[in-house]
């Protein structure tokens, strides 16, 4: 039985030997994590996996080819000179908004069709405004922002070769007073545009579109509707029964304005008073301030409205 055994074990080592001078074969290397099956020169290898990956065979003389892949890895081989082709577009933009006035640089890449991805050069990209304020994109791919009375929605077009992509951003308002026609003026943009639309005259400071003796710009500060002659600031003074020594103001408010009411006895004072020790009552919108120490001939008051 040795005498067997060890002839077996000649033969064996014989075979092994003339395979590797004939093939270049080496023996099979592998770890915990990997492991790679046999190379060969002259013929193609054969693909070797493990938990975290796989790959193929490599192959020196004969072509095979192939993508393969695992959940953390991607080769593309056998290909001689290979290369990726480019499977899709996408440009970015973090976070996407971009302030009115301002410039941001767009980014674009492509996608591989061996499952990576490579940043373009912004020159590599043709740009253009889809919609929204975007006023310009340069070559280097960097969007200016025009102005808006509002955070206002704008997305633009890249195309590289024959890939093309879309990206939605976000114009920021930043200043509320900035809007070409409107800039200024003082009164808000986006009250302006919600009364008035773009470019109207009638949307001035010191207009009174409505005819109600009030301007736009008493109106924007009073929180009334500039459109609508009904809307407008009343202050009616009256007496209050029995009490010769008191009056009473009445006027209307409007939620989120303040309303300080102050006083002259007579015309000519050089400087009003604020009306102390009065009392007030409110009734819906409709405010009732009673002076409690009316006792001159003459008075005079006025409303001091103040908006946030
Ligand atoms: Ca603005
Ligand atoms: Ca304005
Ligand atoms: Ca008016």
């Amino acid at each position: 039985m040795q005498c067997r055994r060890t002839i077996f074990a000649l033969i064996l080592s014989m075979v092994s030997v003339l395979s590797g001078v004939a093939t270049a074969q080496n023996t099979v290397r592998s770890s915990a994590n990997y492991s790679i099956s046999i190379e060969a020169f002259g013929e193609a290898g054969a693909a070797a996996a493990s938990a975290l990956y796989t790959h193929d065979g490599g192959s020196l003389g004969a072509i095979s080819n192939g993508i393969v892949s695992s959940a953390h890895y991607a080769s593309k081989t056998g290909y001689s000179g290979a290369q990726p082709n480019a499977t899709s577009l996408t440009l970015a933009l973090l976070p996407t908004t971009i302030s009115e006035g301002a410039s941001r640089l767009l980014a674009a890449s492509l996608s591989l069709d061996d499952a990576t991805q490579i940043a373009l050069a912004g020159t590599a990209v043709t740009w253009s405004v889809l919609s929204g304020p975007i006023s310009s994109i340069s070559t280097m791919g960097a969007a200016t922002a025009g102005t808006v009375y509002q955070d206002t929605a704008a997305s633009v077009q890249g195309v590289a070769g024959t890939l093309n992509a879309s990206l939605s951003l976000t114009v920021v308002n930043v200043n509320a007073d900035d809007i070409p026609g409107y800039a200024g003026d003082g009164l808000d943009d986006a009250w302006q545009v919600q009364y008035f639309g773009f470019n109207n005259p009638q949307a001035a400071p010191g207009a009174d579109a409505d005819g109600d003796g009030e301007t736009n710009a008493f109106e924007f500060t009073a929180g009334l509707v500039p459109t609508d002659p009904a809307s407008r600031f009343t202050l009616a003074v009256g007496s209050v029964a029995g009490q010769p020594m008191l009056k009473a103001l009445v006027f209307t408010v409007v939620p989120g304005r303040t309303y300080a009411v102050e006083y002259k006895n007579g015309i000519t004072d050089a400087a009003w008073q604020p009306l102390t020790g009065a009392t007030q009552s409110d009734n819906g919108t409709t405010r009732t301030v009673t002076d409690n120490n009316a006792v001159g001939p003459t008075r005079f008051y006025r409303v001091q409205i103040s908006m946030p």
